[in-house]
C-alpha cells in the first residue's frame, strides 16, 4: 500500500481513506488487520490518525447507494469526471439483484445482448455470454468483470447498510448514516438501490413454528440449496415462481406449488450461443443497440405497428403464432399488435390465443384450468414471464399444483404448510413471493430533505417525483429508474444508462454555472405525476392487482408507478427538459 499525507479531494488523508477502505472492502478480515498493523508499526501516528478520521464523516463529492447495475455505471462516470466518489453497498459483494437473487433457474428475460451495458464497444466485444438469456452466476461474473475491468473496487464500500440519510440545510450537503454507524457527507447523493430490492418477506401464521427450513427467492444462500430427494412446497408464481418450479421439480421427490393468481407466461426458447451465432450478433452490435434505443422497451421486440383490426383474422393468428414460437418467443409477445394493451378486445384475443396454448401443453384439465389467468387480468398487465418448461413441468408425477385462492392457505405448522382443507408435510419451503417494488428500497432508509421532511411522509400517498430522477424538497439527490420513469417496463440496463448519462450532462452544467443547490419545483413534480397516471389511464395496465400498482403490498397506495409510454418518448421528454436548460427544476 503507498503512504501520502497528501489532501485528496475528500479532504480526508488519502492514507486514511485507504485504510478506511481497506476495512470496508472487499479483502478477508485477516488480511485486512495484517495491513492495518504493518502500517501501524511503521507509524503508530497512523492508528491516532486513523480512529480520529473515523469519528469524523468523510466527506465525498458524490454518495452512491447500491452496487447492481445502475451503482456501478454511475460510479464508473463520476469517477471519468473526477469527483470523489463513494459506492456503498449493504451486501459483499457487488451485483445487486444478482447478487441476492441466486436461486435454481435465475436468469434474464430481456436478452443478455441487450440487457448488458452499452457504454464500452471493447467490453462489449471481448465478453461472451453463452445464452440467450443468461443465468444468474454468468450475469453476477459479468457485473463483478465490469468492476475489476474498470477498476471500480477501490471506491466501493461493502457491508455497508444505509440507515438515514439527511439533507443539511446550511451547508448544502448530506449526511448518510449507516447500520453500523459509520458517517459519510456528500455533496450529491444518487440512489441506486433498485426498483426489485426489497422482498416481500412472508407474513405466515405460525412460520417460527415450522422446523424445515425455508428460503426467499431474493435472499438465496450463497452456498445454494440441496432439494434432492426432498418435499419442497413453494409460493408464489409470478417471474421468480415460474423460473424455480422446473429446477426444483428436476431435483425434488416432490414439489407442491401454491398460486394464489395465475399470470401469463410465455416460452423463452432460450438457446446457447455457438461462436458463429455470437460473433454474427456481435458483428451487429451498434445496429442492435440502435434499435433498441427506439424501441418502446429498449430491446428490439420487432413490434408489430398494425392494430388487431388491420389485419385478417388469417394473419392476426399467423402472428401471434409466430411470435408464441422460436423465432419470437419471450417479450416479443408483448409487441403482437399495437394496440394490444389499450384495446380490451385485441388483449382478449391475446389472453385467450396463450390460454388455449396453456391447455394443450397440461395434460390434466383441471391443472390446466387453474394454470389459466382469469378474464379479468389483461395479457401483460401484470409483468409477463419468460419461461423454459414451467407449464409442462405441471405434466410430472412429482409436481402438484394448489389453488390458494379456492383453498386458501392458512398457517405454517412444524411440519408444513396448512391449507383450509389440507395438511401439507415438507422438507423445505420456498417463498417467491415478490418485492415492495419501486419505493420500497427508497422508503426503507430514513430520507430526510430541506427542513427535515421526510420522504416516507411526502411519498405516503404514493410517489411524488420528477422524471423518475428528482424529488421536490431533496436538493442534490437524484433516483435512477425511480417511480414515474419507464424504469421496471423496460430493458432496465439501457434505462440505467440513459439515466446516468443525463445526470452527469446535468452535473457537468451545474458545475459550470457554479450551481450549489438544484431540485424539482413541486409544480413539475405535480404534472409530471399527473401526465404518467394519465397515460397509463389509456392503458389496461391499471386494471390487474400488480406490483406495479402497488398492489401486492397490504397498505401500499394505488398508483401506477411507472412511465408507461416508453423509452423513446421518455428519453425525448428528458432531452427536451435538458434542451431548455433543466426546465422544471430550480437552482441556487
Ligand atoms: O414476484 P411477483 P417475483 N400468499 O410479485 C404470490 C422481476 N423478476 O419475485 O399474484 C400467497 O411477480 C403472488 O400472488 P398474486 C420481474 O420484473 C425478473 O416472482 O399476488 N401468495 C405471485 O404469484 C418480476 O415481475 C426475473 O396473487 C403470495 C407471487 O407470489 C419481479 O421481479 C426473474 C403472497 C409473487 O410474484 C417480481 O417477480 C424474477 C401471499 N401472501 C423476477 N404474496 C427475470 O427473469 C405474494 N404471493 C429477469
Amino acid at each position: 500500500m503507498k503512504l501520502g499525507w497528501d489532501n485528496n479531494q475528500c479532504g480526508v488523508h488519502s492514507n486514511v481513506c485507504e485504510l478506511e477502505n481497506l476495512m470496508c472492502h472487499t479483502m478477508d478480515e485477516r488480511h485486512r488487520k495484517f495491513i492495518l498493523l504493518a502500517e501501524v508499526e511503521k507509524k503508530p501516528s497512523t492508528w491516532i490518525q486513523y480512529q480520529a478520521k473515523k469519528m469524523e464523516a468523510q466527506k465525498f463529492d458524490m454518495l452512491i447507494v447500491g452496487a447492481g447495475f445502475a451503482g456501478l455505471y454511475q460510479l464508473y462516470r463520476a469517477r471519468e469526471m473526477g469527483l470523489s466518489v463513494r459506492l456503498l453497498e449493504a451486501g459483499d459483494g457487488v451485483g445487486g439483484t444478482w447478487f441476492w437473487n441466486r436461486y435454481p433457474g435465475a436468469r434474464c428475460d430481456v436478452e443478455s445482448l441487450d440487457y448488458s451495458y452499452s457504454f464500452s464497444p471493447e467490453l462489449e466485444q471481448e465478453w461472451a455470454w453463452s445464452e440467450r438469456y443468461a443465468p444468474q452466476a454468468e450475469i453476477l461474473k459479468y457485473i463483478n468483470h465490469v468492476a475489476d475491468r474498470f477498476d471500480l473496487r477501490p471506491h466501493i464500500a461493502l457491508n455497508v447498510r444505509v440507515k438515514t440519510a439527511h439533507f443539511d440545510d446550511q451547508n448544502l450537503c448530506w449526511n448518510v448514516g449507516t447500520e453500523k454507524n459509520q458517517s459519510f457527507k456528500a455533496t450529491y447523493l444518487v440512489m441506486a438501490t433498485g426498483g426489485l430490492s426489497i422482498p416481500q418477506q412472508p407474513d405466515l401464521k405460525g412460520l417460527h413454528h415450522y422446523q424445515g427450513k425455508w428460503y426467499h427467492s431474493a435472499q438465496w444462500p450463497k452456498e445454494g440449496v440441496d432439494f434432492k430427494g426432498k418435499r419442497v412446497g413453494l409460493i408464489g408464481t409470478g417471474s421468480s415462481g415460474v423460473q424455480m418450479v422446473p429446477v426444483i421439480a428436476e431435483q425434488a421427490s416432490h414439489l407442491t406449488v401454491f398460486q394464489r393468481s395465475a399470470n401469463f407466461s410465455v416460452p423463452a426458447h432460450n438457446v446457447a450461443f455457438t461462436e458463429v451465432s455470437l460473433k454474427a450478433a456481435k458483428s451487429r452490435y451498434p445496429e442492435r443497440r440502435a434499435m433498441g434505443r427506439e424501441a418502446v422497451t429498449g430491446q428490439f421486440l420487432n413490434a408489430n405497428t398494425k392494430t388487431a383490426a388491420e389485419m385478417t383474422p388469417e394473419e392476426q393468428r399467423a402472428e401471434l403464432e409466430y411470435r408464441w414460437k422460436g423465432a419470437g418467443g419471450g417479450f416479443r409477445m408483448l409487441r403482437n399488435f399495437a394496440d394490444q394493451m389499450s384495446n380490451p378486445q385485441t388483449n382478449k384475443m391475446v389472453a385467450d390465443f396463450v390460454k388455449d396454448k396453456i391447455r394443450q401443453v397440461v395434460k390434466d384439465p383441471a391443472t390446466a384450468e387453474m394454470l389459466c389467468p382469469k378474464d379479468d387480468l389483461p395479457f401483460g398487465g401484470k409483468r409477463l414471464s419468460v419461461d423454459s418448461n414451467f407449464y409442462e413441468t405441471f405434466n410430472r408425477d412429482n409436481v402438484k399444483l394448489v389453488d390458494i385462492k379456492a383453498d386458501p392457505l392458512l398457517e405454517a405448522t412444524e411440519r408444513g404448510l396448512r391449507t383450509r382443507s389440507h395438511d401439507f408435510e415438507f422438507d423445505m419451503i420456498v417463498f417467491a413471493t415478490g418485492f415492495d417494488a419501486l419505493t420500497g428500497a427508497l422508503m426503507a432508509i430514513d430520507i430526510k430533505g430541506e427542513g427535515g421532511i421526510t420522504l416516507r411522509d411526502k411519498w405516503k400517498h404514493g410517489p411524488v417525483a420528477y422524471l423518475g430522477l428528482g424529488i421536490a424538497g431533496f436538493p442534490n439527490m437524484f433516483t435512477i429508474t425511480g417511480p414515474g420513469s419507464p424504469s421496471v417496463l423496460s430493458n432496465v440496463v439501457h434505462s440505467i444508462e440513459t439515466h446516468v448519462d443525463w445526470i452527469m450532462r446535468f452535473l457537468r452544467k451545474a458545475k459550470e454555472k457554479g450551481v450549489r443547490k438544484f431540485q424539482p419545483t413541486a409544480q413539475a413534480e405535480v404534472h409530471w405525476v399527473k401526465f404518467c397516471a394519465d397515460e397509463a389511464n389509456k392503458t389496461l395496465y391499471p386494471l390487474a392487482n400488480s406490483w406495479y400498482m402497488g398492489a401486492n403490498i397490504d397498505g401500499k397506495p394505488r398508483v401506477f408507478l411507472a412511465f408507461v409510454s416508453g423509452v423513446p418518448v421518455y428519453r425525448r421528454f428528458i432531452e427536451k427538459v435538458e434542451a431548455q436548460g433543466y426546465e422544471g427544476f430550480e437552482f441556487s
